[in-house]
């Protein structure tokens, strides 16, 4: 899944995609290079960023959707806003992802199950103004788990098929660098909630500040972001091998490659020491 950020302040692309043209673009782009999918958003989310209205969020991703999926592209749009997501829907958008995983707005989950479409459940702890203020946890895993699944019931008793729901664990959401690996080295877990089949996992990991904080400088500055790209292909590659059915990225063409390399190396799992298929 390639990233259209449509925002002047998201904390890697910031303003890069503004204009709809150079947005469409971008998105070709990725889909060119290898996304299956390409997530279009309006409104930030880093941490600590404000609010935008529904307004302005359609006038952003509006036309974008509109290009893109009129050209082929599987589009996802990425917002919490049921009315946003019903705009898309209506301009060709195919799946939706919700970082507040229904909890942002009332009617996402009514909409939802009445659209039919795959719909991504992101774990968070509420507004992304103060959620690093949330990142509490004893057990982030149990945690995470119990509070993805307070959703899925949510979203199931109001209609919408288990079969349509893609679970994310939310990196960077009310998380600390610890929570964040610990939810990716135990991504089998986030799959299995409670008596439901294992749901499709998502994973977004590209760019974010805890492989800045892990790639610190001698000096203990962080990495920045836009240097943090052969450190989100190396999550790629360890999260597709550990069963992700998706990773969400910036730059597409290198992870591409790690997700092919890791179905590659899931296969050659079940050989012999000849190569022969057991
Ligand atoms: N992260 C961001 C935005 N949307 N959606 C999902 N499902 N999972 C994520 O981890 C996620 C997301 C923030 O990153 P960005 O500002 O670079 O898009």
């Amino acid at each position: 899944m390639g990233v259209v950020n449509v925002t002047p302040d998201s904390f890697s692309d910031g303003g890069l995609w503004l204009e709809p043209r150079a947005a469409v673009a971008h998105g070709l782009q990725l889909a060119e290079q290898g996304a299956d999918l390409v997530d279009v958003g309006g409104e930030s989310t880093r941490p600590g960023a404000q609010r935008i209205d529904a307004q302005e969020e359609l006038r952003r991703i509006g036309p974008v959707i509109t290009e893109l999926a009129g050209a082929g592209i599987l589009v996802s749009v990425d917002t919490t806003r049921a009315a946003v997501a019903e705009f898309a829907l209506g301009a060709g958008a195919r799946m939706v992802n919700d970082v507040s995983g229904g909890r942002g707005d009332p009617g996402m989950p009514g909409l939802i199950a009445d659209a039919g479409v795959p719909y991504t459940v992101m774990h968070s702890r509420g507004p992304s103004r103060d959620m690093q203020d949330r990142a509490t946890y004893d057990d982030v895993v149990r945690e995470v788990r119990d509070e993805l699944r307070q959703r899925i019931d949510v979203l199931t008793e109001a209609g919408v098929s288990p079969s349509a729901i893609i679970v994310d664990p939310g990196l960077g959401f009310a998380k600390l660098p610890r929570h964040n690996w610990a939810l990716l080295t135990r991504l089998g877990e986030i799959s299995r909630l409670g008596a439901w089949p294992a749901f499709p996992v998502l994973v977004g990991a590209s760019r974010k500040s805890f492989l800045g904080s892990l790639l610190r400088d001698a000096d203990g500055h962080p990495r920045p972001a836009a240097a943090r790209d052969d450190a989100t292909v190396a999550v790629t590659a360890l999260a597709a091998a550990a069963g992700a059915w998706c990773v969400r990225v910036h730059s597409v063409a290198a992870n591409a490659d790690a997700v092919r390399v890791a179905a590659r190396w899931g296969e050659c799992c079940g050989q012999d020491r000849a190569g022969r298929a057991t």
